[in-house]
């Protein structure tokens, strides 16, 4: 049963992806509707054989689709997605408009499929940190109750879309040649040789609107409301991979044999765990190999020894690909959801 499937901001790197993630999951698409800005609207897409002209965003638009993927800015979906939806379409949206609204579901697949089923019209994708974090984070809370977190992240350029990863690129590349690198657009400053410690604005008390999205965003995923997230998201010279330090307290005692087995055996992780191997590559997982592909690598797990019942605090690392798993496969699988 084929599905007529809009995608609003296809020529972005969430689009992009996108459109790659419905060709290799064989989604079953009928007509495909890409909508762009105005300035892109008549240039033509290849996908699977079929030229696709671009489209310009209208409400128009969106008339006789049956799924729209949405791969906007906050504002463009604010005002336009509201239009899908009422023309009759289901909506899944990676930005962040409606997250946090009571009538809109917030889903990770692995985590909480059986919550898009109470959709009416639209349904949100997380935040990518929010992905990459609770994929692992879910099955360890499933052994032992998870009452708080603490987590540090390291998110690549692609965070920033396409113009920070072509940012990032840039630098490197001045550098190797020893120019004078361009002016900072993407990120508030220089990225190469870099950490920048603030992504988004500042939200509460000192933390940033993305910080608390690891919060915010993981109590309503998780079901959770009483979840405490002490989150510090850093930008880190890497192209396409979000990678995070987390550290989880448990309400019940929680094995490391047992965290490993629940690790290794759950749907979307991998686990890359053996600081004995011989390669790095398959001692923990790094950025450089979890892009491109959609499973959260997940490695360095031990002991939170800072906790004082050491049986109930267990801290591992992990990495995923930032704009698949943490955005375009993720609302691909919503969307499958909804077949
Ligand atoms: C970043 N996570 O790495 C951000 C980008 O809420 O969807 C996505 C922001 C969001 O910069």
């Amino acid at each position: 049963d084929e599905k007529n499937v809009a995608i609003l901001g296809a020529t972005g790197a969430v689009g992009t992806q996108m459109l790659q993630c419905l060709a290799e999951r064989d989604f079953p698409v009928g007509e495909l509707r890409l909508l762009a800005s105005a300035r892109s609207a008549g240039k033509e897409v290849e996908w699977c054989g079929r030229q696709i002209e671009l489209v310009e965003a209208t409400p128009e638009a969106f008339e006789g689709m049956d799924i729209v993927l949405g791969a906007a800015g906050d504002d463009v979906a604010k005002q336009l997605l509201p239009e899908a939806v009422r023309r009759g379409a289901t909506v899944v949206d990676n930005s962040h408009a409606f997250r946090l609204d009571e009538d809109v579901p917030l889903v990770i697949p692995e985590i909480n499929a059986e919550d898009v089923s109470w959709n009416h019209g639209l349904i949100a994708n997380p935040n990518c940190a929010t992905i990459i974090g609770l994929v692992p984070t879910w099955p360890l809370h499933k052994l032992g109750h998870v009452s708080r977190m603490v987590v540090s992240t390291y998110q690549a350029a692609s965070g920033a879309g396409a113009p920070g990863m072509a940012e990032l690129e840039a630098e490197i590349c001045a550098m190797g040649r020893g120019e004078k690198l361009p002016e900072p657009r993407a990120f508030a400053d220089q990225l190469a040789s870099n950490l920048i410690p603030q992504i988004g604005s500042e939200k509460f008390e000192g933390y940033t609107s993305e910080e608390m999205k690891m919060q915010n965003e993981g109590r309503k995923i998780m079901h959770e409301p009483g979840l405490r997230v002490n989150c510090t998201c850093v930008r880190v010279p890497v192209l396409r991979s979000h990678s995070e330090s987390i550290t989880l307290e448990f309400d019940e005692p929680v094995s490391l044999d047992d965290a490993r087995e629940a690790l290794a055996s759950a749907p979307g992780v991998r686990l890359v765990d053996d600081l004995a191997a011989e390669n790095a590559r398959d001692r923990f997982p790094m950025p450089l190999y979890t892009s491109d592909q959609d499973l959260v690598w997940v490695g360095r797990v031990r002991r939170d020894i800072s906790n004082p019942d050491e049986a109930r605090g267990i801290t591992f690392w992990c990495c995923g690909d930032q704009i698949r798993k943490g955005a375009a496969t993720n609302a691909v699988q919503i969307a499958e959801l909804l077949l």
